[in-house]
């Protein structure tokens, strides 16, 4: 008998062990790898054409069970949608982060889980780059210096006096997209002595909010002669409060468009004339995250940034034949 009770006490000690140890225990039978997945929201066509690209990759037929959550572009929705795929034991956890800040602390809390992270489209600003295992997304500093040396280009001609005055519309203030877009344009205007805003407006990535801060922008000044928009979405607000207050935009047009994301609708109104630049942000994330996945569960060494490859468009780069092969 008590051979009996210290082979009990014996199992339970192994257990308790392996409990605290802070790993998680991945049950040996487990037929499906199950993701649990925070997604900024539903702001965007870009957004919609990233979850779909997601939705699309971990299908059960290839042996993932995907976990959504829709954090509706709030950072707490993701704390709380993290802290239930922790207690559900997931296998991986991919966030798309809100904004830059303030994740040290549930990265760590998943971290004492075991479970792996993987933050996709845009990134975080912790100290310990070991709370995740990598960051998938865009290069945000680039997509915005391709539009400042789109936007040299198209003024190199203009004489020292003419002043180039920029109506800068931004994105969700703190998200990674809206921090190095914006970047990029606030050095081109400091190195540019005859380029000004007019005003930095916060459009939060939504149509809605572009057209209303737009609309109340344009009622007390008109003279603008280029339109920076951190996203396709905001663009189109952007292009409804230019036609109720008379302006016109794009190729023949007083003010000149500058979008971020290309979206077929983006670039549609791009060979349209309507947009003048559709600066690439490919949302089709799903497959190079699944990639990475993969390399962690083989053992692989994966690198602790992986940017996707995106361009810029002009009128002159399309046709209607290859807005029409796009995506997204
Ligand atoms: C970019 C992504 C941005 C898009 C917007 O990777 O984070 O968020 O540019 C979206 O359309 O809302």
């Amino acid at each position: 008998m008590k051979r009996f009770f210290s082979l009990i006490l014996c199992l339970a000690l192994a257990v308790n062990i392996a409990s605290c140890s802070g790993k998680k225990e991945q049950p040996k039978d487990k037929d499906l790898y199950v993701i649990g997945f925070s997604q900024v929201g539903s702001e965007s066509d870009w957004r919609l054409a990233n979850t779909k690209s997601m939705v699309d990759t971990f299908t059960e037929d290839k042996g993932y069970e995907l976990r959504m959550e829709n954090a509706k572009q709030r950072q707490d929705n993701q704390f709380a949608a993290v802290r239930t795929f922790i207690l559900e034991g997931v296998d991986c956890i991919i966030i798309a982060p809100t904004v830059e800040e303030g994740w040290d602390t549930i990265l760590k809390e998943i971290q004492d889980a075991g479970i792996p992270v993987i933050i996709m489209d845009r990134s975080v600003s912790v100290d310990d780059k070991n709370l995740y295992l990598t960051n998938y997304g865009s290069d945000f500093l680039e997509q915005g210096n391709m539009a400042v040396r789109w936007l040299e280009s198209e003024t190199s001609s203009m004489s020292a006096e003419d002043n180039l005055r920029i109506l800068h519309l931004q994105g969700t203030y703190g998200a990674t997209a809206q921090l190095l877009r914006t970047k990029a344009l606030e050095v081109a205007v400091s190195q540019h002595d005859n380029w000004e805003f007019a005003a930095q407006l916060y459009g939060d990535f939504t149509e809605a909010k572009a057209y209303e801060v737009v609309t109340d922008y344009l009622r007390n000044d008109k003279d603008i002669d280029v339109i920076y928009s951190e996203n396709d979405n905001m663009t189109y607000g952007a292009m409804r409060a230019l036609e109720d207050a008379g302006i016109t935009y794009g190729r023949n047009g007083q003010v000149r468009i500058i979008s971020f994301d290309a979206t077929k609708r983006a670039l549609q109104y791009c060979l349209e004339g309507k947009i003048d630049l559709c600066v690439e942000c490919n949302p089709l994330h799903g497959p190079g995250v699944e990639e990475l996945i993969t390399k962690y569960r083989n053992g692989e060494e994966i690198p602790k940034h992986v940017y996707v490859e995106e361009t810029a468009f002009t009128y002159s780069d399309l046709t209607q034949d290859f807005i029409d092969s796009r995506e997204y």
